[in-house]
């Protein structure tokens, strides 16, 4: 099955301060792939040392890696140097997962079996069969709102523009200029799926339950948002507006063919 897409699949795990969840993690992950496929931990010099826990984790796995950066920089860049690393190494699908077990690992198959219909699959909270479990009305409702804004903002009918639990085609990621990528928050998550729809790609929405992070502190924080709301109107409207340009290599036209 991993190999349908021309290359294993990665899951690229950013971390920054993490340590408590990163071993259960990466197991758990692990358990949940296919066997050719590769964990990589792209950490930001976490102060509370998940960097060499990655590290121990490397050395007793074959198929977990590390790339470490010198300083934090929010998740963007971090996900854009592991994309470039995954892609270097052979992959044939990249997976983006939070390493808080706000994503829960039983849903990878899932998401590996849905990306042989489509090009870009998103875990989506807000499709039926999804959700959050344990946020407050106010969490709640800055999630939905956020989502809701990008939609309309970018003239998309994706429900679940800002979640991190997503899996892309090397072809995706191949046709994107990952040097033009310049959001770090949630607007990454927006704008990555905003490339791939102008590119022509196929995306799809598959449920999930996005649980409260078991331990360690969030890092969201205004700054985040507040480059969302700033940032996503530019892709469509600015000067350095994302052009349609429809790829070969797509599936299909995204915006008439998504599917809950
Ligand atoms: N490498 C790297 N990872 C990051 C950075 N910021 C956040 N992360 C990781 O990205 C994943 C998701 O982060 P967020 O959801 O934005 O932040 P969070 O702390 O999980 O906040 P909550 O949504 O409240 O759980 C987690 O695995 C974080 O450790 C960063 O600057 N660099
Ligand atoms: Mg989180």
């Amino acid at each position: 099955m991993t190999d349908s897409h021309g290359g294993p699949a990665w899951v690229v795990l950013p971390t920054y301060n993490e340590a408590e969840n990163l071993e259960p993690l990466v197991e758990a992950v692990r358990a949940k792939l296919p066997p050719l496929a590769q964990v990589l931990v792209v950490d930001d010099d976490s102060p509370d040392g998940t960097g060499a826990i990655a590290e121990r984790l490397a050395e007793r796995h074959e198929n977990v890696r590390v790339l470490h950066r010198p300083r934090k920089e929010g998740l963007g860049p971090a996900y854009i140097a592991g994309f470039r690393e995954a892609l270097a190494g052979g992959a044939g699908l990249v997976l983006e997962m939070d390493a808080d077990f706000s994503h829960d690992p039983a849903y990878l198959p899932r998401l590996l079996e849905a990306a042989e219909r489509a090009d870009v699959v998103l875990g989506s909270r807000y499709v039926p069969g999804g959700g959050v479990s344990e946020w407050g009305a106010l969490r709640r409702a800055v999630s939905r709102g956020g989502s809701v804004y990008a939609r309309h903002v970018l003239g998309l009918e994706v429900r679940d523009l800002t979640g991190g639990f997503k899996c892309f085609r090397r072809e995706v990621l191949e046709a994107i200029d990952l040097d033009e990528v310049g959001t770090r928050g949630y607007a990454f998550q927006v704008e990555m799926t905003y490339r791939a729809i102008r590119r022509g790609f196929r995306v799809v929405e598959v449920p999930i339950v996005f649980r409260e992070r078991r331990v360690g502190s969030s890092k969201m924080d205004l700054s985040i948002v507040a480059e969302a709301v700033w940032r996503l109107p530019l892709l469509r409207f600015g000067r350095g507006a994302v052009e349609e340009a429809p790829s070969p290599a797509g599936q299909g036209s995204g915006q008439r063919r998504y599917t809950f």
